[in-house]
């Protein structure tokens, strides 16, 4: 059975989530601590230390670059999920961009100022320091004094999003493909706290992520 490796938070971890349960693929989920990955080292054979790493029998699927979305290509391939058709390519490549970045960056660290609520007593003292390590000394405390800056920074990144649903269901048609999962996951790593409510400058955007929430594959004849 596959395993994700994973922490609940992670938008990664969050979009591979959604992929998986949308095709129906039995898996066992694998809750790692943020500050200790010694069991994604291990798993990796000293290779990788982040989320999400995917285990599937012998094969073990990670990320080789920002933009290599290994495990996604992996998933899409062996179960025939049609999320990466030819013919959206180089443009699907375009908006992970934007969504990993744009909108990304604002939603994390809007979630990331209410850590105390969801990451372990235990684990926060790693939490703090790999954030400040990389952000800078103090960046949990500016962020939440940036709070209203990166709320209008978040939902004007969207704004494209909830354009390209105008005209159908999903961003790219009438079917869901990679970036909607990429785009779901980085939502649902702002919603993550409990503390924001789905942005109501962008109506159809709510209603897509009623349906990319619930959203399976039909099961194959
Ligand atoms: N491009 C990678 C990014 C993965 C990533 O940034 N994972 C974060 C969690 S959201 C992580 O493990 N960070 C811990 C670290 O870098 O030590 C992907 O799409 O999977």
């Amino acid at each position: 059975m596959i395993q994700l490796y994973q922490f609940p938070w992670s938008p990664f971890c969050i979009a591979i989530r959604r992929i998986i349960e949308f095709g129906r693929v039995p898996h066992r989920i694998v809750n790692i601590p943020n500050g200790d990955r010694t069991l994604i080292w291990k798993v990796t054979r000293q290779r990788y230390y982040q989320v999400p790493v995917l285990k599937d029998g012998r094969n073990v699927i990670f990320e080789t670059d920002d933009s290599s979305q290994v495990i996604a290509k992996y998933l899409d391939d062996k179960f025939a999920l049609g999320l990466f058709s030819e013919e959206i390519r180089g443009l699907q490549f375009i908006l992970w961009s934007w969504i990993e970045d744009r909108v990304e960056t604002p939603g994390f660290k809007l979630n990331d100022i209410h850590y105390e609520e969801f990451v372990p007593k235990s684990d926060r003292l790693g939490f703090i320091r790999h954030k400040e390590r990389k952000f800078g000394r103090g960046c949990l405390e500016l962020w939440r004094e940036q709070q209203l800056a990166l709320l209008r920074e978040f939902t004007a990144a969207l704004l494209p999003f909830d354009q390209m649903l105008l005209a159908h269901p999903f961003l790219l048609g009438e079917r869901p493909r990679f970036v909607d999962f990429d785009l779901y996951g980085m939502i649902g790593n702002f919603l993550y706290s409990g503390h924001y409510e789905f942005p109501v400058e962008h109506p159809r955007l709510a209603e897509w992520w009623q349906r990319m929430h619930r959203i399976q594959r039909d099961v194959p004849k």
